[in-house]
């Protein structure tokens, strides 16, 4: 494993439906990440975050892509950023946010990868184009933009497209599908391991299967971790709850097994809000479920 981790905060709510997530990174931050995995022998430096415009100071232009021209412009410079790290030989953790952010890591981890694997943990699928998407909230399409679906300036960021092949990503925790996602997903094929199948396999039957799958063709493994995937009674600061998720229990136990694999790359946490968390518990599981998925070890 990559001792060398660089994180980037991305105070970023453009892309959600409200306000909060802006706080993400700095809530992480409160909840002793940088502490938390140097106990774990990492060296961790800590750029900061980028610098992104308030929702308040913007008109919203276009209703099926709400702050096209704002996501766009702070996914570009996130991509460069993350692509400078991964240059370096250093593992980019980016702190959302939000989900939006994961079109620009995802551009900057891929630039260095010709076939990169993904692990999505999301109660989500994200995979909505703006002419199936219901809100027009871009943080509902990063994983079609990477697939290279959807606004040309969102998929073309550092100029090339597709990021990622349907074969090589795993969803898991999806329990709230939009139709349009569900046609993408079943026209494309993309490996979904829903509520359904955590209840029905166990927890370590499926990210046993989805760490074979995402390795088998890929050389390198990203994984994005939307706060939402977990149950909202053990993560309730996130903007969009959906009940009946992954509990904590499962959250660690598929973030160890992801560390035992040694097959991540690069990481991202996103849509922790602390307007709505309950004494930054959120955060702080995040920065928990971030050591575990680093190896963190009890003994
Ligand atoms: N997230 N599918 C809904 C939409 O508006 O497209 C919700 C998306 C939520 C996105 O939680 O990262
Ligand atoms: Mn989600
Ligand atoms: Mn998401
Ligand atoms: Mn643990």
């Amino acid at each position: 494993m990559n001792k060398d981790i660089t994180i980037i905060g991305v105070p970023l709510d453009l892309g959600a439906g409200r306000r909060g997530v802006d706080m993400g990174p700095s809530a992480i931050r409160y909840a002793n990440v940088k502490d938390r995995l140097e106990k774990s022998g990492y060296h961790v430096l800590d750029l900061g975050n980028l610098n992104v415009p308030t929702p308040e100071t913007y008109k919203i232009e276009n209703q099926k892509l709400k702050y096209l021209k704002e996501v766009t412009a702070i996914n570009k410079i996130l991509a460069e950023q993350v692509s400078k790290i991964m240059q370096k030989g250093r593992f980019p953790l980016v702190l959302g946010g939000d989900h939006s952010i994961a079109i620009g890591t995802i551009a900057g981890v891929s630039k260095h990868k010709k076939n990169l694997g993904v692990i999505w943990f999301d109660a989500h699928g994200d995979i909505n184009t703006p002419e199936t998407s219901p809100s027009g909230n871009i943080h509902g399409m990063p994983l079609a933009v990477s697939l290279g679906e959807g606004h040309p300036d969102l998929t073309q960021i550092l100029n090339f497209s597709p990021k990622i092949k349907s074969e090589n990503i795993v969803l898991i925790g999806a329990r709230d599908l939009d139709k349009g996602e569900r046609n993408f997903i079943k026209e494309r094929g993309i490996r979904v391991y829903t509520m359904h199948e955590i209840d029905r396999l166990g927890m370590a039957q499926v990210v046993e299967e989805a760490i074979y799958y995402v390795t088998k063709n890929t050389d390198g493994v990203h994984l994005s971790l939307d706060l939402d995937g977990l149950d909202p009674n053990d993560a309730p600061g996130v903007g969009t709850p959906v009940t009946g998720g992954i509990t904590y229990r499962e959250g660690h136990l598929a973030m160890e097994m992801i560390a035992e694999a040694n097959i991540l790359i690069s990481a991202e946490f996103v849509e922790v809000n602390p307007i709505l968390d309950e004494r930054n518990k959120t955060a702080h599981i995040a920065v928990g479920l971030m050591a575990s998925a680093l190896g963190e070890k009890l003994l």
